[in-house]
């Protein structure tokens, strides 16, 4: 046995003096070291031996297996610093030349708009509060007073899924939920943000766009806690000097209803482009809310009172950088994204 294990030994120091790579000399690992290799097959063969040979021969092998391991690992470092330093001479690096600067990506316009919106109505004291963007007849507009032949109620008006379900053509559902989720008279203040979709498409409509919508409900809210609240809104949205002017409008949620414009932003009310000579733009929908959809929710008309008001993104977002076509938030043109 001791012969054969002789034999063995010179056979691998053999082999792996010619081996030229890595993968050669794994090949080699597992054929005299691995599970099934020469070595091991040996050391079973040791059933047979005598009391007094066992732990002679147990040696041999012992010293085999080290010898082999350390020349293994020995020769796998060689042919590892050889391959790095031919990659080193062959590869060429100018470390004088600039950088290559990282594309870094930064939020969309709308969602810098939105969130400044958010922002300026949590210090309000508003929570922000979301809902399905695919919604039921039901909270899109029976629960919202919109009567059945109402024109957005129309196939051709909105995105309709089955006669029952839609796409939500406003984010005013979400508060309806609100509502329909407190006990009956709690207070509500909330804002509703989030896409809308309507059968729309020019360089003011797109099919999708996005809505804050509001909703205060309590005790005693008055037409001045609209005006207030909605005045706080333009000016730390527009700037302090902005103006509001408030034309009664029609809403079926709401009654009475206005229609909010602020003083032109481009021109400071002289008259412009902007706002068609008039001094004036519109930026919001508003009113107090109506009865019957306080009731529809749950809630008494008699004990509380709410108001609630409806802004586009989109057109704050086209005053705030001057932009006059509602497709660019849209196309995703890198061009236009990357001046934000
Ligand atoms: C409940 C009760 C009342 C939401 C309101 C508007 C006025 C409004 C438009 C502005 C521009 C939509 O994006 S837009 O086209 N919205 O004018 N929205 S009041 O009123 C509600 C909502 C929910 C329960």
């Amino acid at each position: 046995m001791e012969q054969e294990l002789k034999t063995l030994r010179e056979a691998a120091l053999n082999e792996l003096a010619k081996a030229s790579d890595l993968d050669e000399l794994n090949d080699l690992r597992v054929k005299y070291l691995g599970k099934k290799g020469s070595l091991t097959s040996v050391l079973r063969g040791m059933g047979g031996l005598s009391p007094e040979e066992r732990p002679k021969i147990g040696q041999i092998v012992n010293d085999i297996r080290a010898d082999l391991e350390g020349l293994l690992t020995a020769r796998s470092e060689e042919f590892k610093q050889s391959a790095l330093e031919k990659r080193l001479a062959s590869e060429k690096i100018d470390v004088s030349l600039p950088g290559r600067r990282p594309n870094i990506g930064h939020k969309h316009p709308l969602t810098l708009t939105l969130d400044r919106i958010k922002s300026i109505f949590m210090r309000m004291g508003f929570d922000v509060a979301e809902g399905p963007e695919v919604e039921s007849d039901y909270f899109n507009f029976e629960a919202l007073n919109l009567p059945k032949d109402h024109p957005a109620r129309d196939m051709q008006d909105s995105f309709y899924i089955t006669p029952e379900i839609l796409l939500r053509t406003h984010t005013s559902p979400v508060e309806a939920r609100v509502m329909q989720s407190k006990k009956p008279n709690d207070p509500v203040r909330i804002i509703a943000p989030g896409k809308v979709y309507r059968c729309d498409y020019d360089a003011t409509h797109s099919p999708v766009f996005q809505q804050v919508e509001g909703l205060v409900v309590d005790k005693g809210i008055k037409l001045s806690d609209l005006k207030g609240t909605l005045d706080l809104f333009a000016k730390e949205m527009f700037g302090s000097n902005v103006k509001l002017r408030f034309r009664p409008s029609f809403f079926p949620f709401t009654e009475p209803s206005a229609e909010v414009d602020i003083s032109c932003v481009m021109c400071g009310g002289k008259g412009c482009r902007t706002c068609k000579d008039t001094g004036w733009l519109e930026i919001l929908g508003s009113g107090m809310t109506h009865p019957g959809v306080l009731e529809m929710s749950g809630y008494d008309p008699n004990q509380v009172s709410g108001f609630a008001f409806g802004i586009g993104v989109e057109r704050v977002a086209m005053l705030v950088y001057g932009i006059d076509d509602l497709r660019l938030f849209y196309d995703n043109d890198a061009r236009f994204l990357a001046q934000f």
